[in-house]
C-alpha cells in the first residue's frame, strides 16, 4: 500500500489553508494524543481499517482499468479520510448520495466490492441495491445528487423518521445551480441533510481560484442561513467527528450544514487524465505530506494506540480482499443487449422492446 505522509502537526505545503480547520492530527502532540485516546482503541482502528479498504479498492480498479477489465475510472488516491470518517459517523438507516469520485463507499456500507467495480465493467451486476444499502447511485452529473439528497431528507422528516441524508461533492461543484437550489431548500425547510464538500482545489483542470471568488467554500453557507464548517480533508478522525456533529444537529431539528473538507488532488481526475498538462507536478508532488494513511499511521503509534505491523497487517488484508474482488469481475456473464434499458424506464417503450433490440451480428471479414 503506497504511504506518505508527513509527521503530525508538521509544518508542510498548505499549512496556511488548513489554518482555521477543525483537526485532530495538527494538534500538538500532547493534545493529540489525548484526543485519539478519547476516541478509543476500537474507533479508531476500525476508522483506519476503513481508510484502508477504500485505498485497496482504488488501487485495484487502477490495476484493473490497466488491465482493460474495467473502463475509465476516477481515482480518489487521498480523499479516503473524509470518505470513511464520514461513513462511519453515519447510522445505518441514514442516506448516502455519492459522485462518481465516492465510488465505493457503499463497500463500507456491506456490499461486495466486486459491485462497484462491475459498475465501472458496464455492467448490470454493478448495481448496487439502492434501498437496502440506503446508498444513492453513483451520480456522474456535478452537483446533480445534492437536490436528490435534499428530497430524501426532506421526506423523511415528513415521514416522521430521524434519518439524515449526506451528499458528496466537489469545490467545482459548488457553482452549479443545483448546489444552489439545494442549499436554500434545505435551509429553508431545515432539512436534515449535509452537505460535504470536498475541496481538493482542481476541477478536472480548473483550479479553484478560477473557480469561485470565495477563498473558504464553507463561507457560502452563510447565504443560506446554515452553519459552514471547515474540516481537515486529511485527517479521518476530524472528519468523523465533524459529521457526526452535522448528522446530531440535524437529527435535532436544527437542519443542514455545509462542510468543507479542506485537502488537494494528490492524483490525477481519473485514469483518463494527464494533470503534468495543466498543473506543475512539483508543485503537486509538495501536497503528498498530508496523505491520510500514513499521517494516520504515524499518529497511532505515537499515541501508543496500535503498532505498525497491525496497521501494516489491516492494509495487507484489505489489499487480499480487493484483489479477490477483482479477480471473481470475470465470473460475471456480460449482459444481453435486452437489457440496455431495463431500470431507465418503468414501462419499457416500445421502441426498445425485446423485440426490436437484438444482439449485434458479426460479419466474417474477406
Ligand atoms: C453537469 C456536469 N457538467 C460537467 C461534467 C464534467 N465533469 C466531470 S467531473 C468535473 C469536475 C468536477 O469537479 P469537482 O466538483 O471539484 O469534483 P472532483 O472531480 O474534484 O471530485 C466535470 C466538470 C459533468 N460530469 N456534469
Ligand atoms: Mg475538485
Amino acid at each position: 500500500m503506497r504511504e506518505l505522509g508527513a509527521a503530525s502537526g508538521d509544518l508542510a505545503p498548505g499549512a496556511e489553508l488548513m489554518e482555521g480547520t477543525s483537526t485532530v492530527l495538527g494538534l500538538p502532540s500532547d493534545r493529540r494524543r489525548e484526543a485519539l485516546a478519547g476516541l478509543g482503541r476500537s474507533l479508531v482502528l476500525e476508522l483506519f481499517a476503513a481508510m484502508a479498504r477504500l485505498r485497496a479498492f482504488d488501487e485495484r480498479a487502477v490495476i484493473l482499468q490497466r488491465q482493460g477489465v474495467i473502463g475509465t475510472y476516477p481515482t480518489y488516491f487521498g480523499e479516503e479520510a473524509v470518505q470513511a470518517g464520514s461513513v462511519l459517523a453515519l447510522e445505518d438507516r441514514d442516506w448516502l448520495f455519492p459522485t462518481y469520485r465516492q465510488n465505493s463507499v457503499v463497500v463500507l456500507r456491506g456490499c461486495p466490492p466486486e459491485v462497484p467495480l462491475l459498475l465501472w465493467r458496464g455492467n448490470p451486476a454493478g448495481w448496487h441495491d439502492v434501498q437496502a444499502l440506503h446508498t444513492a447511485p453513483v451520480c456522474v452529473p456535478v452537483a446533480t445528487n445534492y437536490p436528490h439528497a435534499v428530497g430524501a431528507a426532506w421526506g423523511s422528516r415528513l415521514l416522521g423518521e430521524a434519518s439524515v441524508a449526506l451528499a458528496y461533492g466537489g469545490d467545482g461543484s459548488t457553482s452549479e445551480g443545483d448546489f444552489h437550489e439545494a442549499c436554500n431548500l434545505a435551509a429553508v425547510v431545515r432539512a436534515p441533510v449535509i452537505f460535504l464538500v470536498t475541496n481538493n482545489q482542481w476541477a478536472i483542470s480548473t483550479p479553484l481560484r478560477l473557480q469561485t471568488r470565495v477563498e473558504r467554500i464553507a463561507d457560502k453557507a452563510s447565504a443560506y442561513g446554515m452553519p459552514g464548517v471547515r474540516v481537515d480533508g486529511f485527517d479521518v478522525f476530524a472528519c468523523y467527528l465533524a459529521v457526526r456533529e452535522a448528522a446530531a444537529r440535524a437529527r435535532r431539528g436544527e437542519g443542514p450544514t455545509l462542510l468543507e473538507a479542506v485537502g488537494y488532488r494528490l492524483g490525477p481526475h481519473g485514469t483518463a487524465d494527464e494533470p503534468s498538462i495543466y498543473r506543475d507536478p512539483e508543485s503537486a508532488r509538495r501536497w503528498d505530506v498530508w496523505e491520510p494513511i500514513g499521517r494516520a499511521v504515524k499518529a497511532l503509534v505515537d499515541a501508543g494506540l496500535a503498532s505498525s505491523d497491525e496497521l501494516a497487517k489491516l492494509g495487507a488484508d484489505a489489499a487480499a480482499e480487493m484483489r479477490a474482488a477483482g479477480d471473481r469481475l470475470q465470473d460475471f456473464p456480460l449482459p444481453s443487449i435486452g437489457e440496455v434499458a431495463t431500470r431507465v424506464y418503468k414501462d419499457t417503450p416500445w421502441t426498445l422492446g425485446a423485440d426490436r433490440l437484438r444482439e449485434p451480428t458479426f460479419r466474417e471479414e474477406g
